[in-house]
């Protein structure tokens, strides 16, 4: 009988710990729900209702000052032996590589200085600039890399030569394509890395026409998106310019 009123009286707490439990777990659900509606109603920050929410965005970009704060410009990327270089290099994204805009006899770089002039520069006057061959791990934001092999002409030396010291003491790099459909823009200390190339071949030969002809970018501290192909113009500003994935909800700085 004792027994009983025992085990009765510990069904009773047993009944009222469960209650109290499932009590929380409801309150818990509520407050998650409550937090993704409240997240998914704050406004987006990219064109035409893409990109990532305020609040979100607001997380990286504390990101990115962390990195940005931490960034050592004598930080360098791990290199490989050139034999260790992929013969078959991938082929990914040709956005702003239609022919249309872009007449591989006529192109020439063109640098627009803080005074508002702009620099035109051809191929051939590049090619004279000390020559820099980089070896490293190419790494995408959807998920592939691969060990690839480039080389041009440092784009600090490339700034020394061209006496652009007062550019580049602005925050930011902007580069589009000739048809200016793709365009990215890159943080000064990311730039000015050494072992950031403007660059005009791939395994020793020039450029393919898909992989960037006559000059692209080779930024081994950015993921691949920064690595813009057909360099059309170069510019310089204190704010971020322009940028085609981060216009898309990708992070800006995208530094590895
Ligand atoms: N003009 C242009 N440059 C671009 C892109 C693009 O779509 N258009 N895609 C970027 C992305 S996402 C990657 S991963 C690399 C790929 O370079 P690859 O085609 O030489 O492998 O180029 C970058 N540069
Ligand atoms: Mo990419």
């Amino acid at each position: 009988m004792k027994e009983i009123i025992v085990n009765d009286q510990s069904a009773k707490k047993y009944a009222r710990k469960s209650f109290i439990a499932f009590i929380i777990f409801f309150v818990m659900i509520a407050f998650a729900f409550a937090g993704w509606k409240w997240l998914n109603n704050q406004p987006k920050d990219g064109a035409f209702g893409t990109g990532v929410q305020t609040p979100l965005r607001k997380v990286l970009n504390a990101n990115e000052k962390i990195f940005s704060a931490g960034f050592d410009t004598g930080k360098r990327i791990k290199e490989y032996p050139v034999s260790m270089a992929a013969s078959r290099v991938k082929v990914n994204g040709d956005v702003g590589m239609s022919e249309d805009f872009f007449d591989a006899a006529k192109w020439k770089l063109q640098v627009v200085k803080s005074t508002g002039d702009t620099l035109f520069i051809s191929l051939d006057d590049i090619k004279k600039l000390p020559k820099t061959n980089v070896v490293f791990n190419f790494k995408c934001i959807e998920g592939w890399n691969q060990i690839t092999s480039w080389s041009g002409v440092r784009f600090s030396d490339f700034v020394e030569h061209y006496g652009l010291s007062k550019e580049t003491q602005m925050k930011y790099v902007g580069m589009k394509t000739p048809d200016e459909e793709y365009y990215v823009g890159i943080d000064m200390p990311s730039v000015l890395q050494h072992q950031t190339i403007l660059c005009y071949e791939m395994n020793d030969k020039p450029l393919p026409m898909n992989q960037g002809y006559p000059l692209r970018l080779i930024i081994p501290v950015k993921y691949g998106v920064k690595h813009i192909k057909r360099i059309g113009t170069i510019f310089f500003d204190n704010n971020k310019p322009a940028d085609y994935w981060a216009e898309r909800g990708y992070d800006y700085y995208t530094g590895h």
